[in-house]
């Protein structure tokens, strides 16, 4: 039987970037660490740093309760875990995948006998066992697995519980990179427009962050309207104002040789829900043009 002070054994599949990365930070926490990997030099890699490297998944997964998958994608997780017997395991998936695969991946584990949570990481590995990068891993699923694990999963990244419903830290996970490869597009188009003149790109770049990080805080206004209803609350830019400025934008990566077609698209909506009679609101109304209707 284990003591308080003694750390929580894990067994950890997939030993790619992020894996690496993880098994390092349990490794340099005293936490006794079960590693497999399918190309085996990388477990082997990690024995030397003190792991206890397994031939096959049913050793690994027999080796320890706590038995956290982070593999390439949903598919590999199915290839891994297939011969495993999961009774009786606590398994918590940090591999990311799609809310619908979170979810048959619960019913999945539940009908193998084992405790599921689902877990989608916000960092990179470089910002995994260092607190101060801010990097954090989503999970879903049972609170009480959620806290009987917590010290232990808090130890190669922050954690944000983000309720019961297995699906839901896919759901953020994708949801916030969505929104991320929306910023990195913007972002694009502006580094497009001055690509063709005399603008030092490292010039332009700090006004650019710290443009995106002054709009960031809109989407608390956005939240606030989608929870009332009332998408005329407290706008200050309305979107008639918007779509009259757009032709600005289109003329402009005209004059600079740019493609539109990173902000068309935007644009194409933002009309749309002008032409419905959403010009007192500001950009919310888009949110509800996005959304297909039931089949
Ligand atoms: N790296 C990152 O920046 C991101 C940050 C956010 C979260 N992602 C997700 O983390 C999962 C793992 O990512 P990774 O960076 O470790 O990925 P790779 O370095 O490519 O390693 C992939 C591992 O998966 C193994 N693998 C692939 N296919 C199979 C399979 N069919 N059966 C068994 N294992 C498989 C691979 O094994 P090997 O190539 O070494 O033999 C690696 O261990 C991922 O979901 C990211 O989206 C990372």
């Amino acid at each position: 039987t284990r003591t308080d002070t003694e750390k929580t054994p894990v067994t950890l599949l997939g030993l790619g970037a992020m894996g690496t990365a993880l098994a390092r930070a349990w490794l340099t926490a005293g936490h006794p660490l079960t590693v497999w990997n399918r190309t085996p030099s990388r477990a082997h890699a990690l024995a030397a740093e003190g792991a206890r490297a397994t031939e096959s998944v049913p050793a690994a997964v027999a080796a320890n309760t706590l038995v956290v998958v982070c593999l390439l994608d949903d598919a590999s997780v199915e290839d891994t875990l297939a011969g495993a017997d999961l009774t009786g395991k606590d398994v918590v998936n940090l591999t990311t995948c799609t809310p619908a695969q979170a979810r048959a991946r619960a019913a999945w584990a539940a009908e193998r006998g084992a405790r599921y949570l689902d877990g989608g990481i916000m960092a990179v590995p470089p910002m995994i066992g260092v607190p101060e990068a801010g990097g954090y891993v989503l999970y879903s699923g049972a609170r009480d697995l959620f806290e009987q694990h917590r010290d232990t999963l808090a130890v190669p990244a922050g954690t944000t519980y983000v309720g019961e419903n297995p699906a839901h830290a896919a759901l953020h996970d994708v949801a916030l990179l969505s929104a991320m490869y929306g910023m990195f597009a913007g972002a694009a188009h502006a580094f497009a427009l001055i690509r063709r003149e005399d603008v030092d790109p490292t010039a332009f770049a700090p006004l650019l962050a710290d443009w995106l990080t002054a709009m960031a805080p809109a989407v608390h206004g956005t939240a606030e309207q989608l929870r009332g209803g009332d998408y005329t609350k407290g706008v200050t830019s309305t979107l008639a104002m918007q779509v009259a400025g757009t032709p600005t934008f289109l003329d402009t990566a005209d004059e600079q040789g740019v493609s539109p077609e990173l902000l068309a698209p935007f644009f194409a909506l933002m009309r749309r829900r002008l032409a419905e009679g959403g010009g007192e609101e500001d950009l919310t109304g888009v949110i509800d043009l996005l959304l297909r209707r039931p089949e």
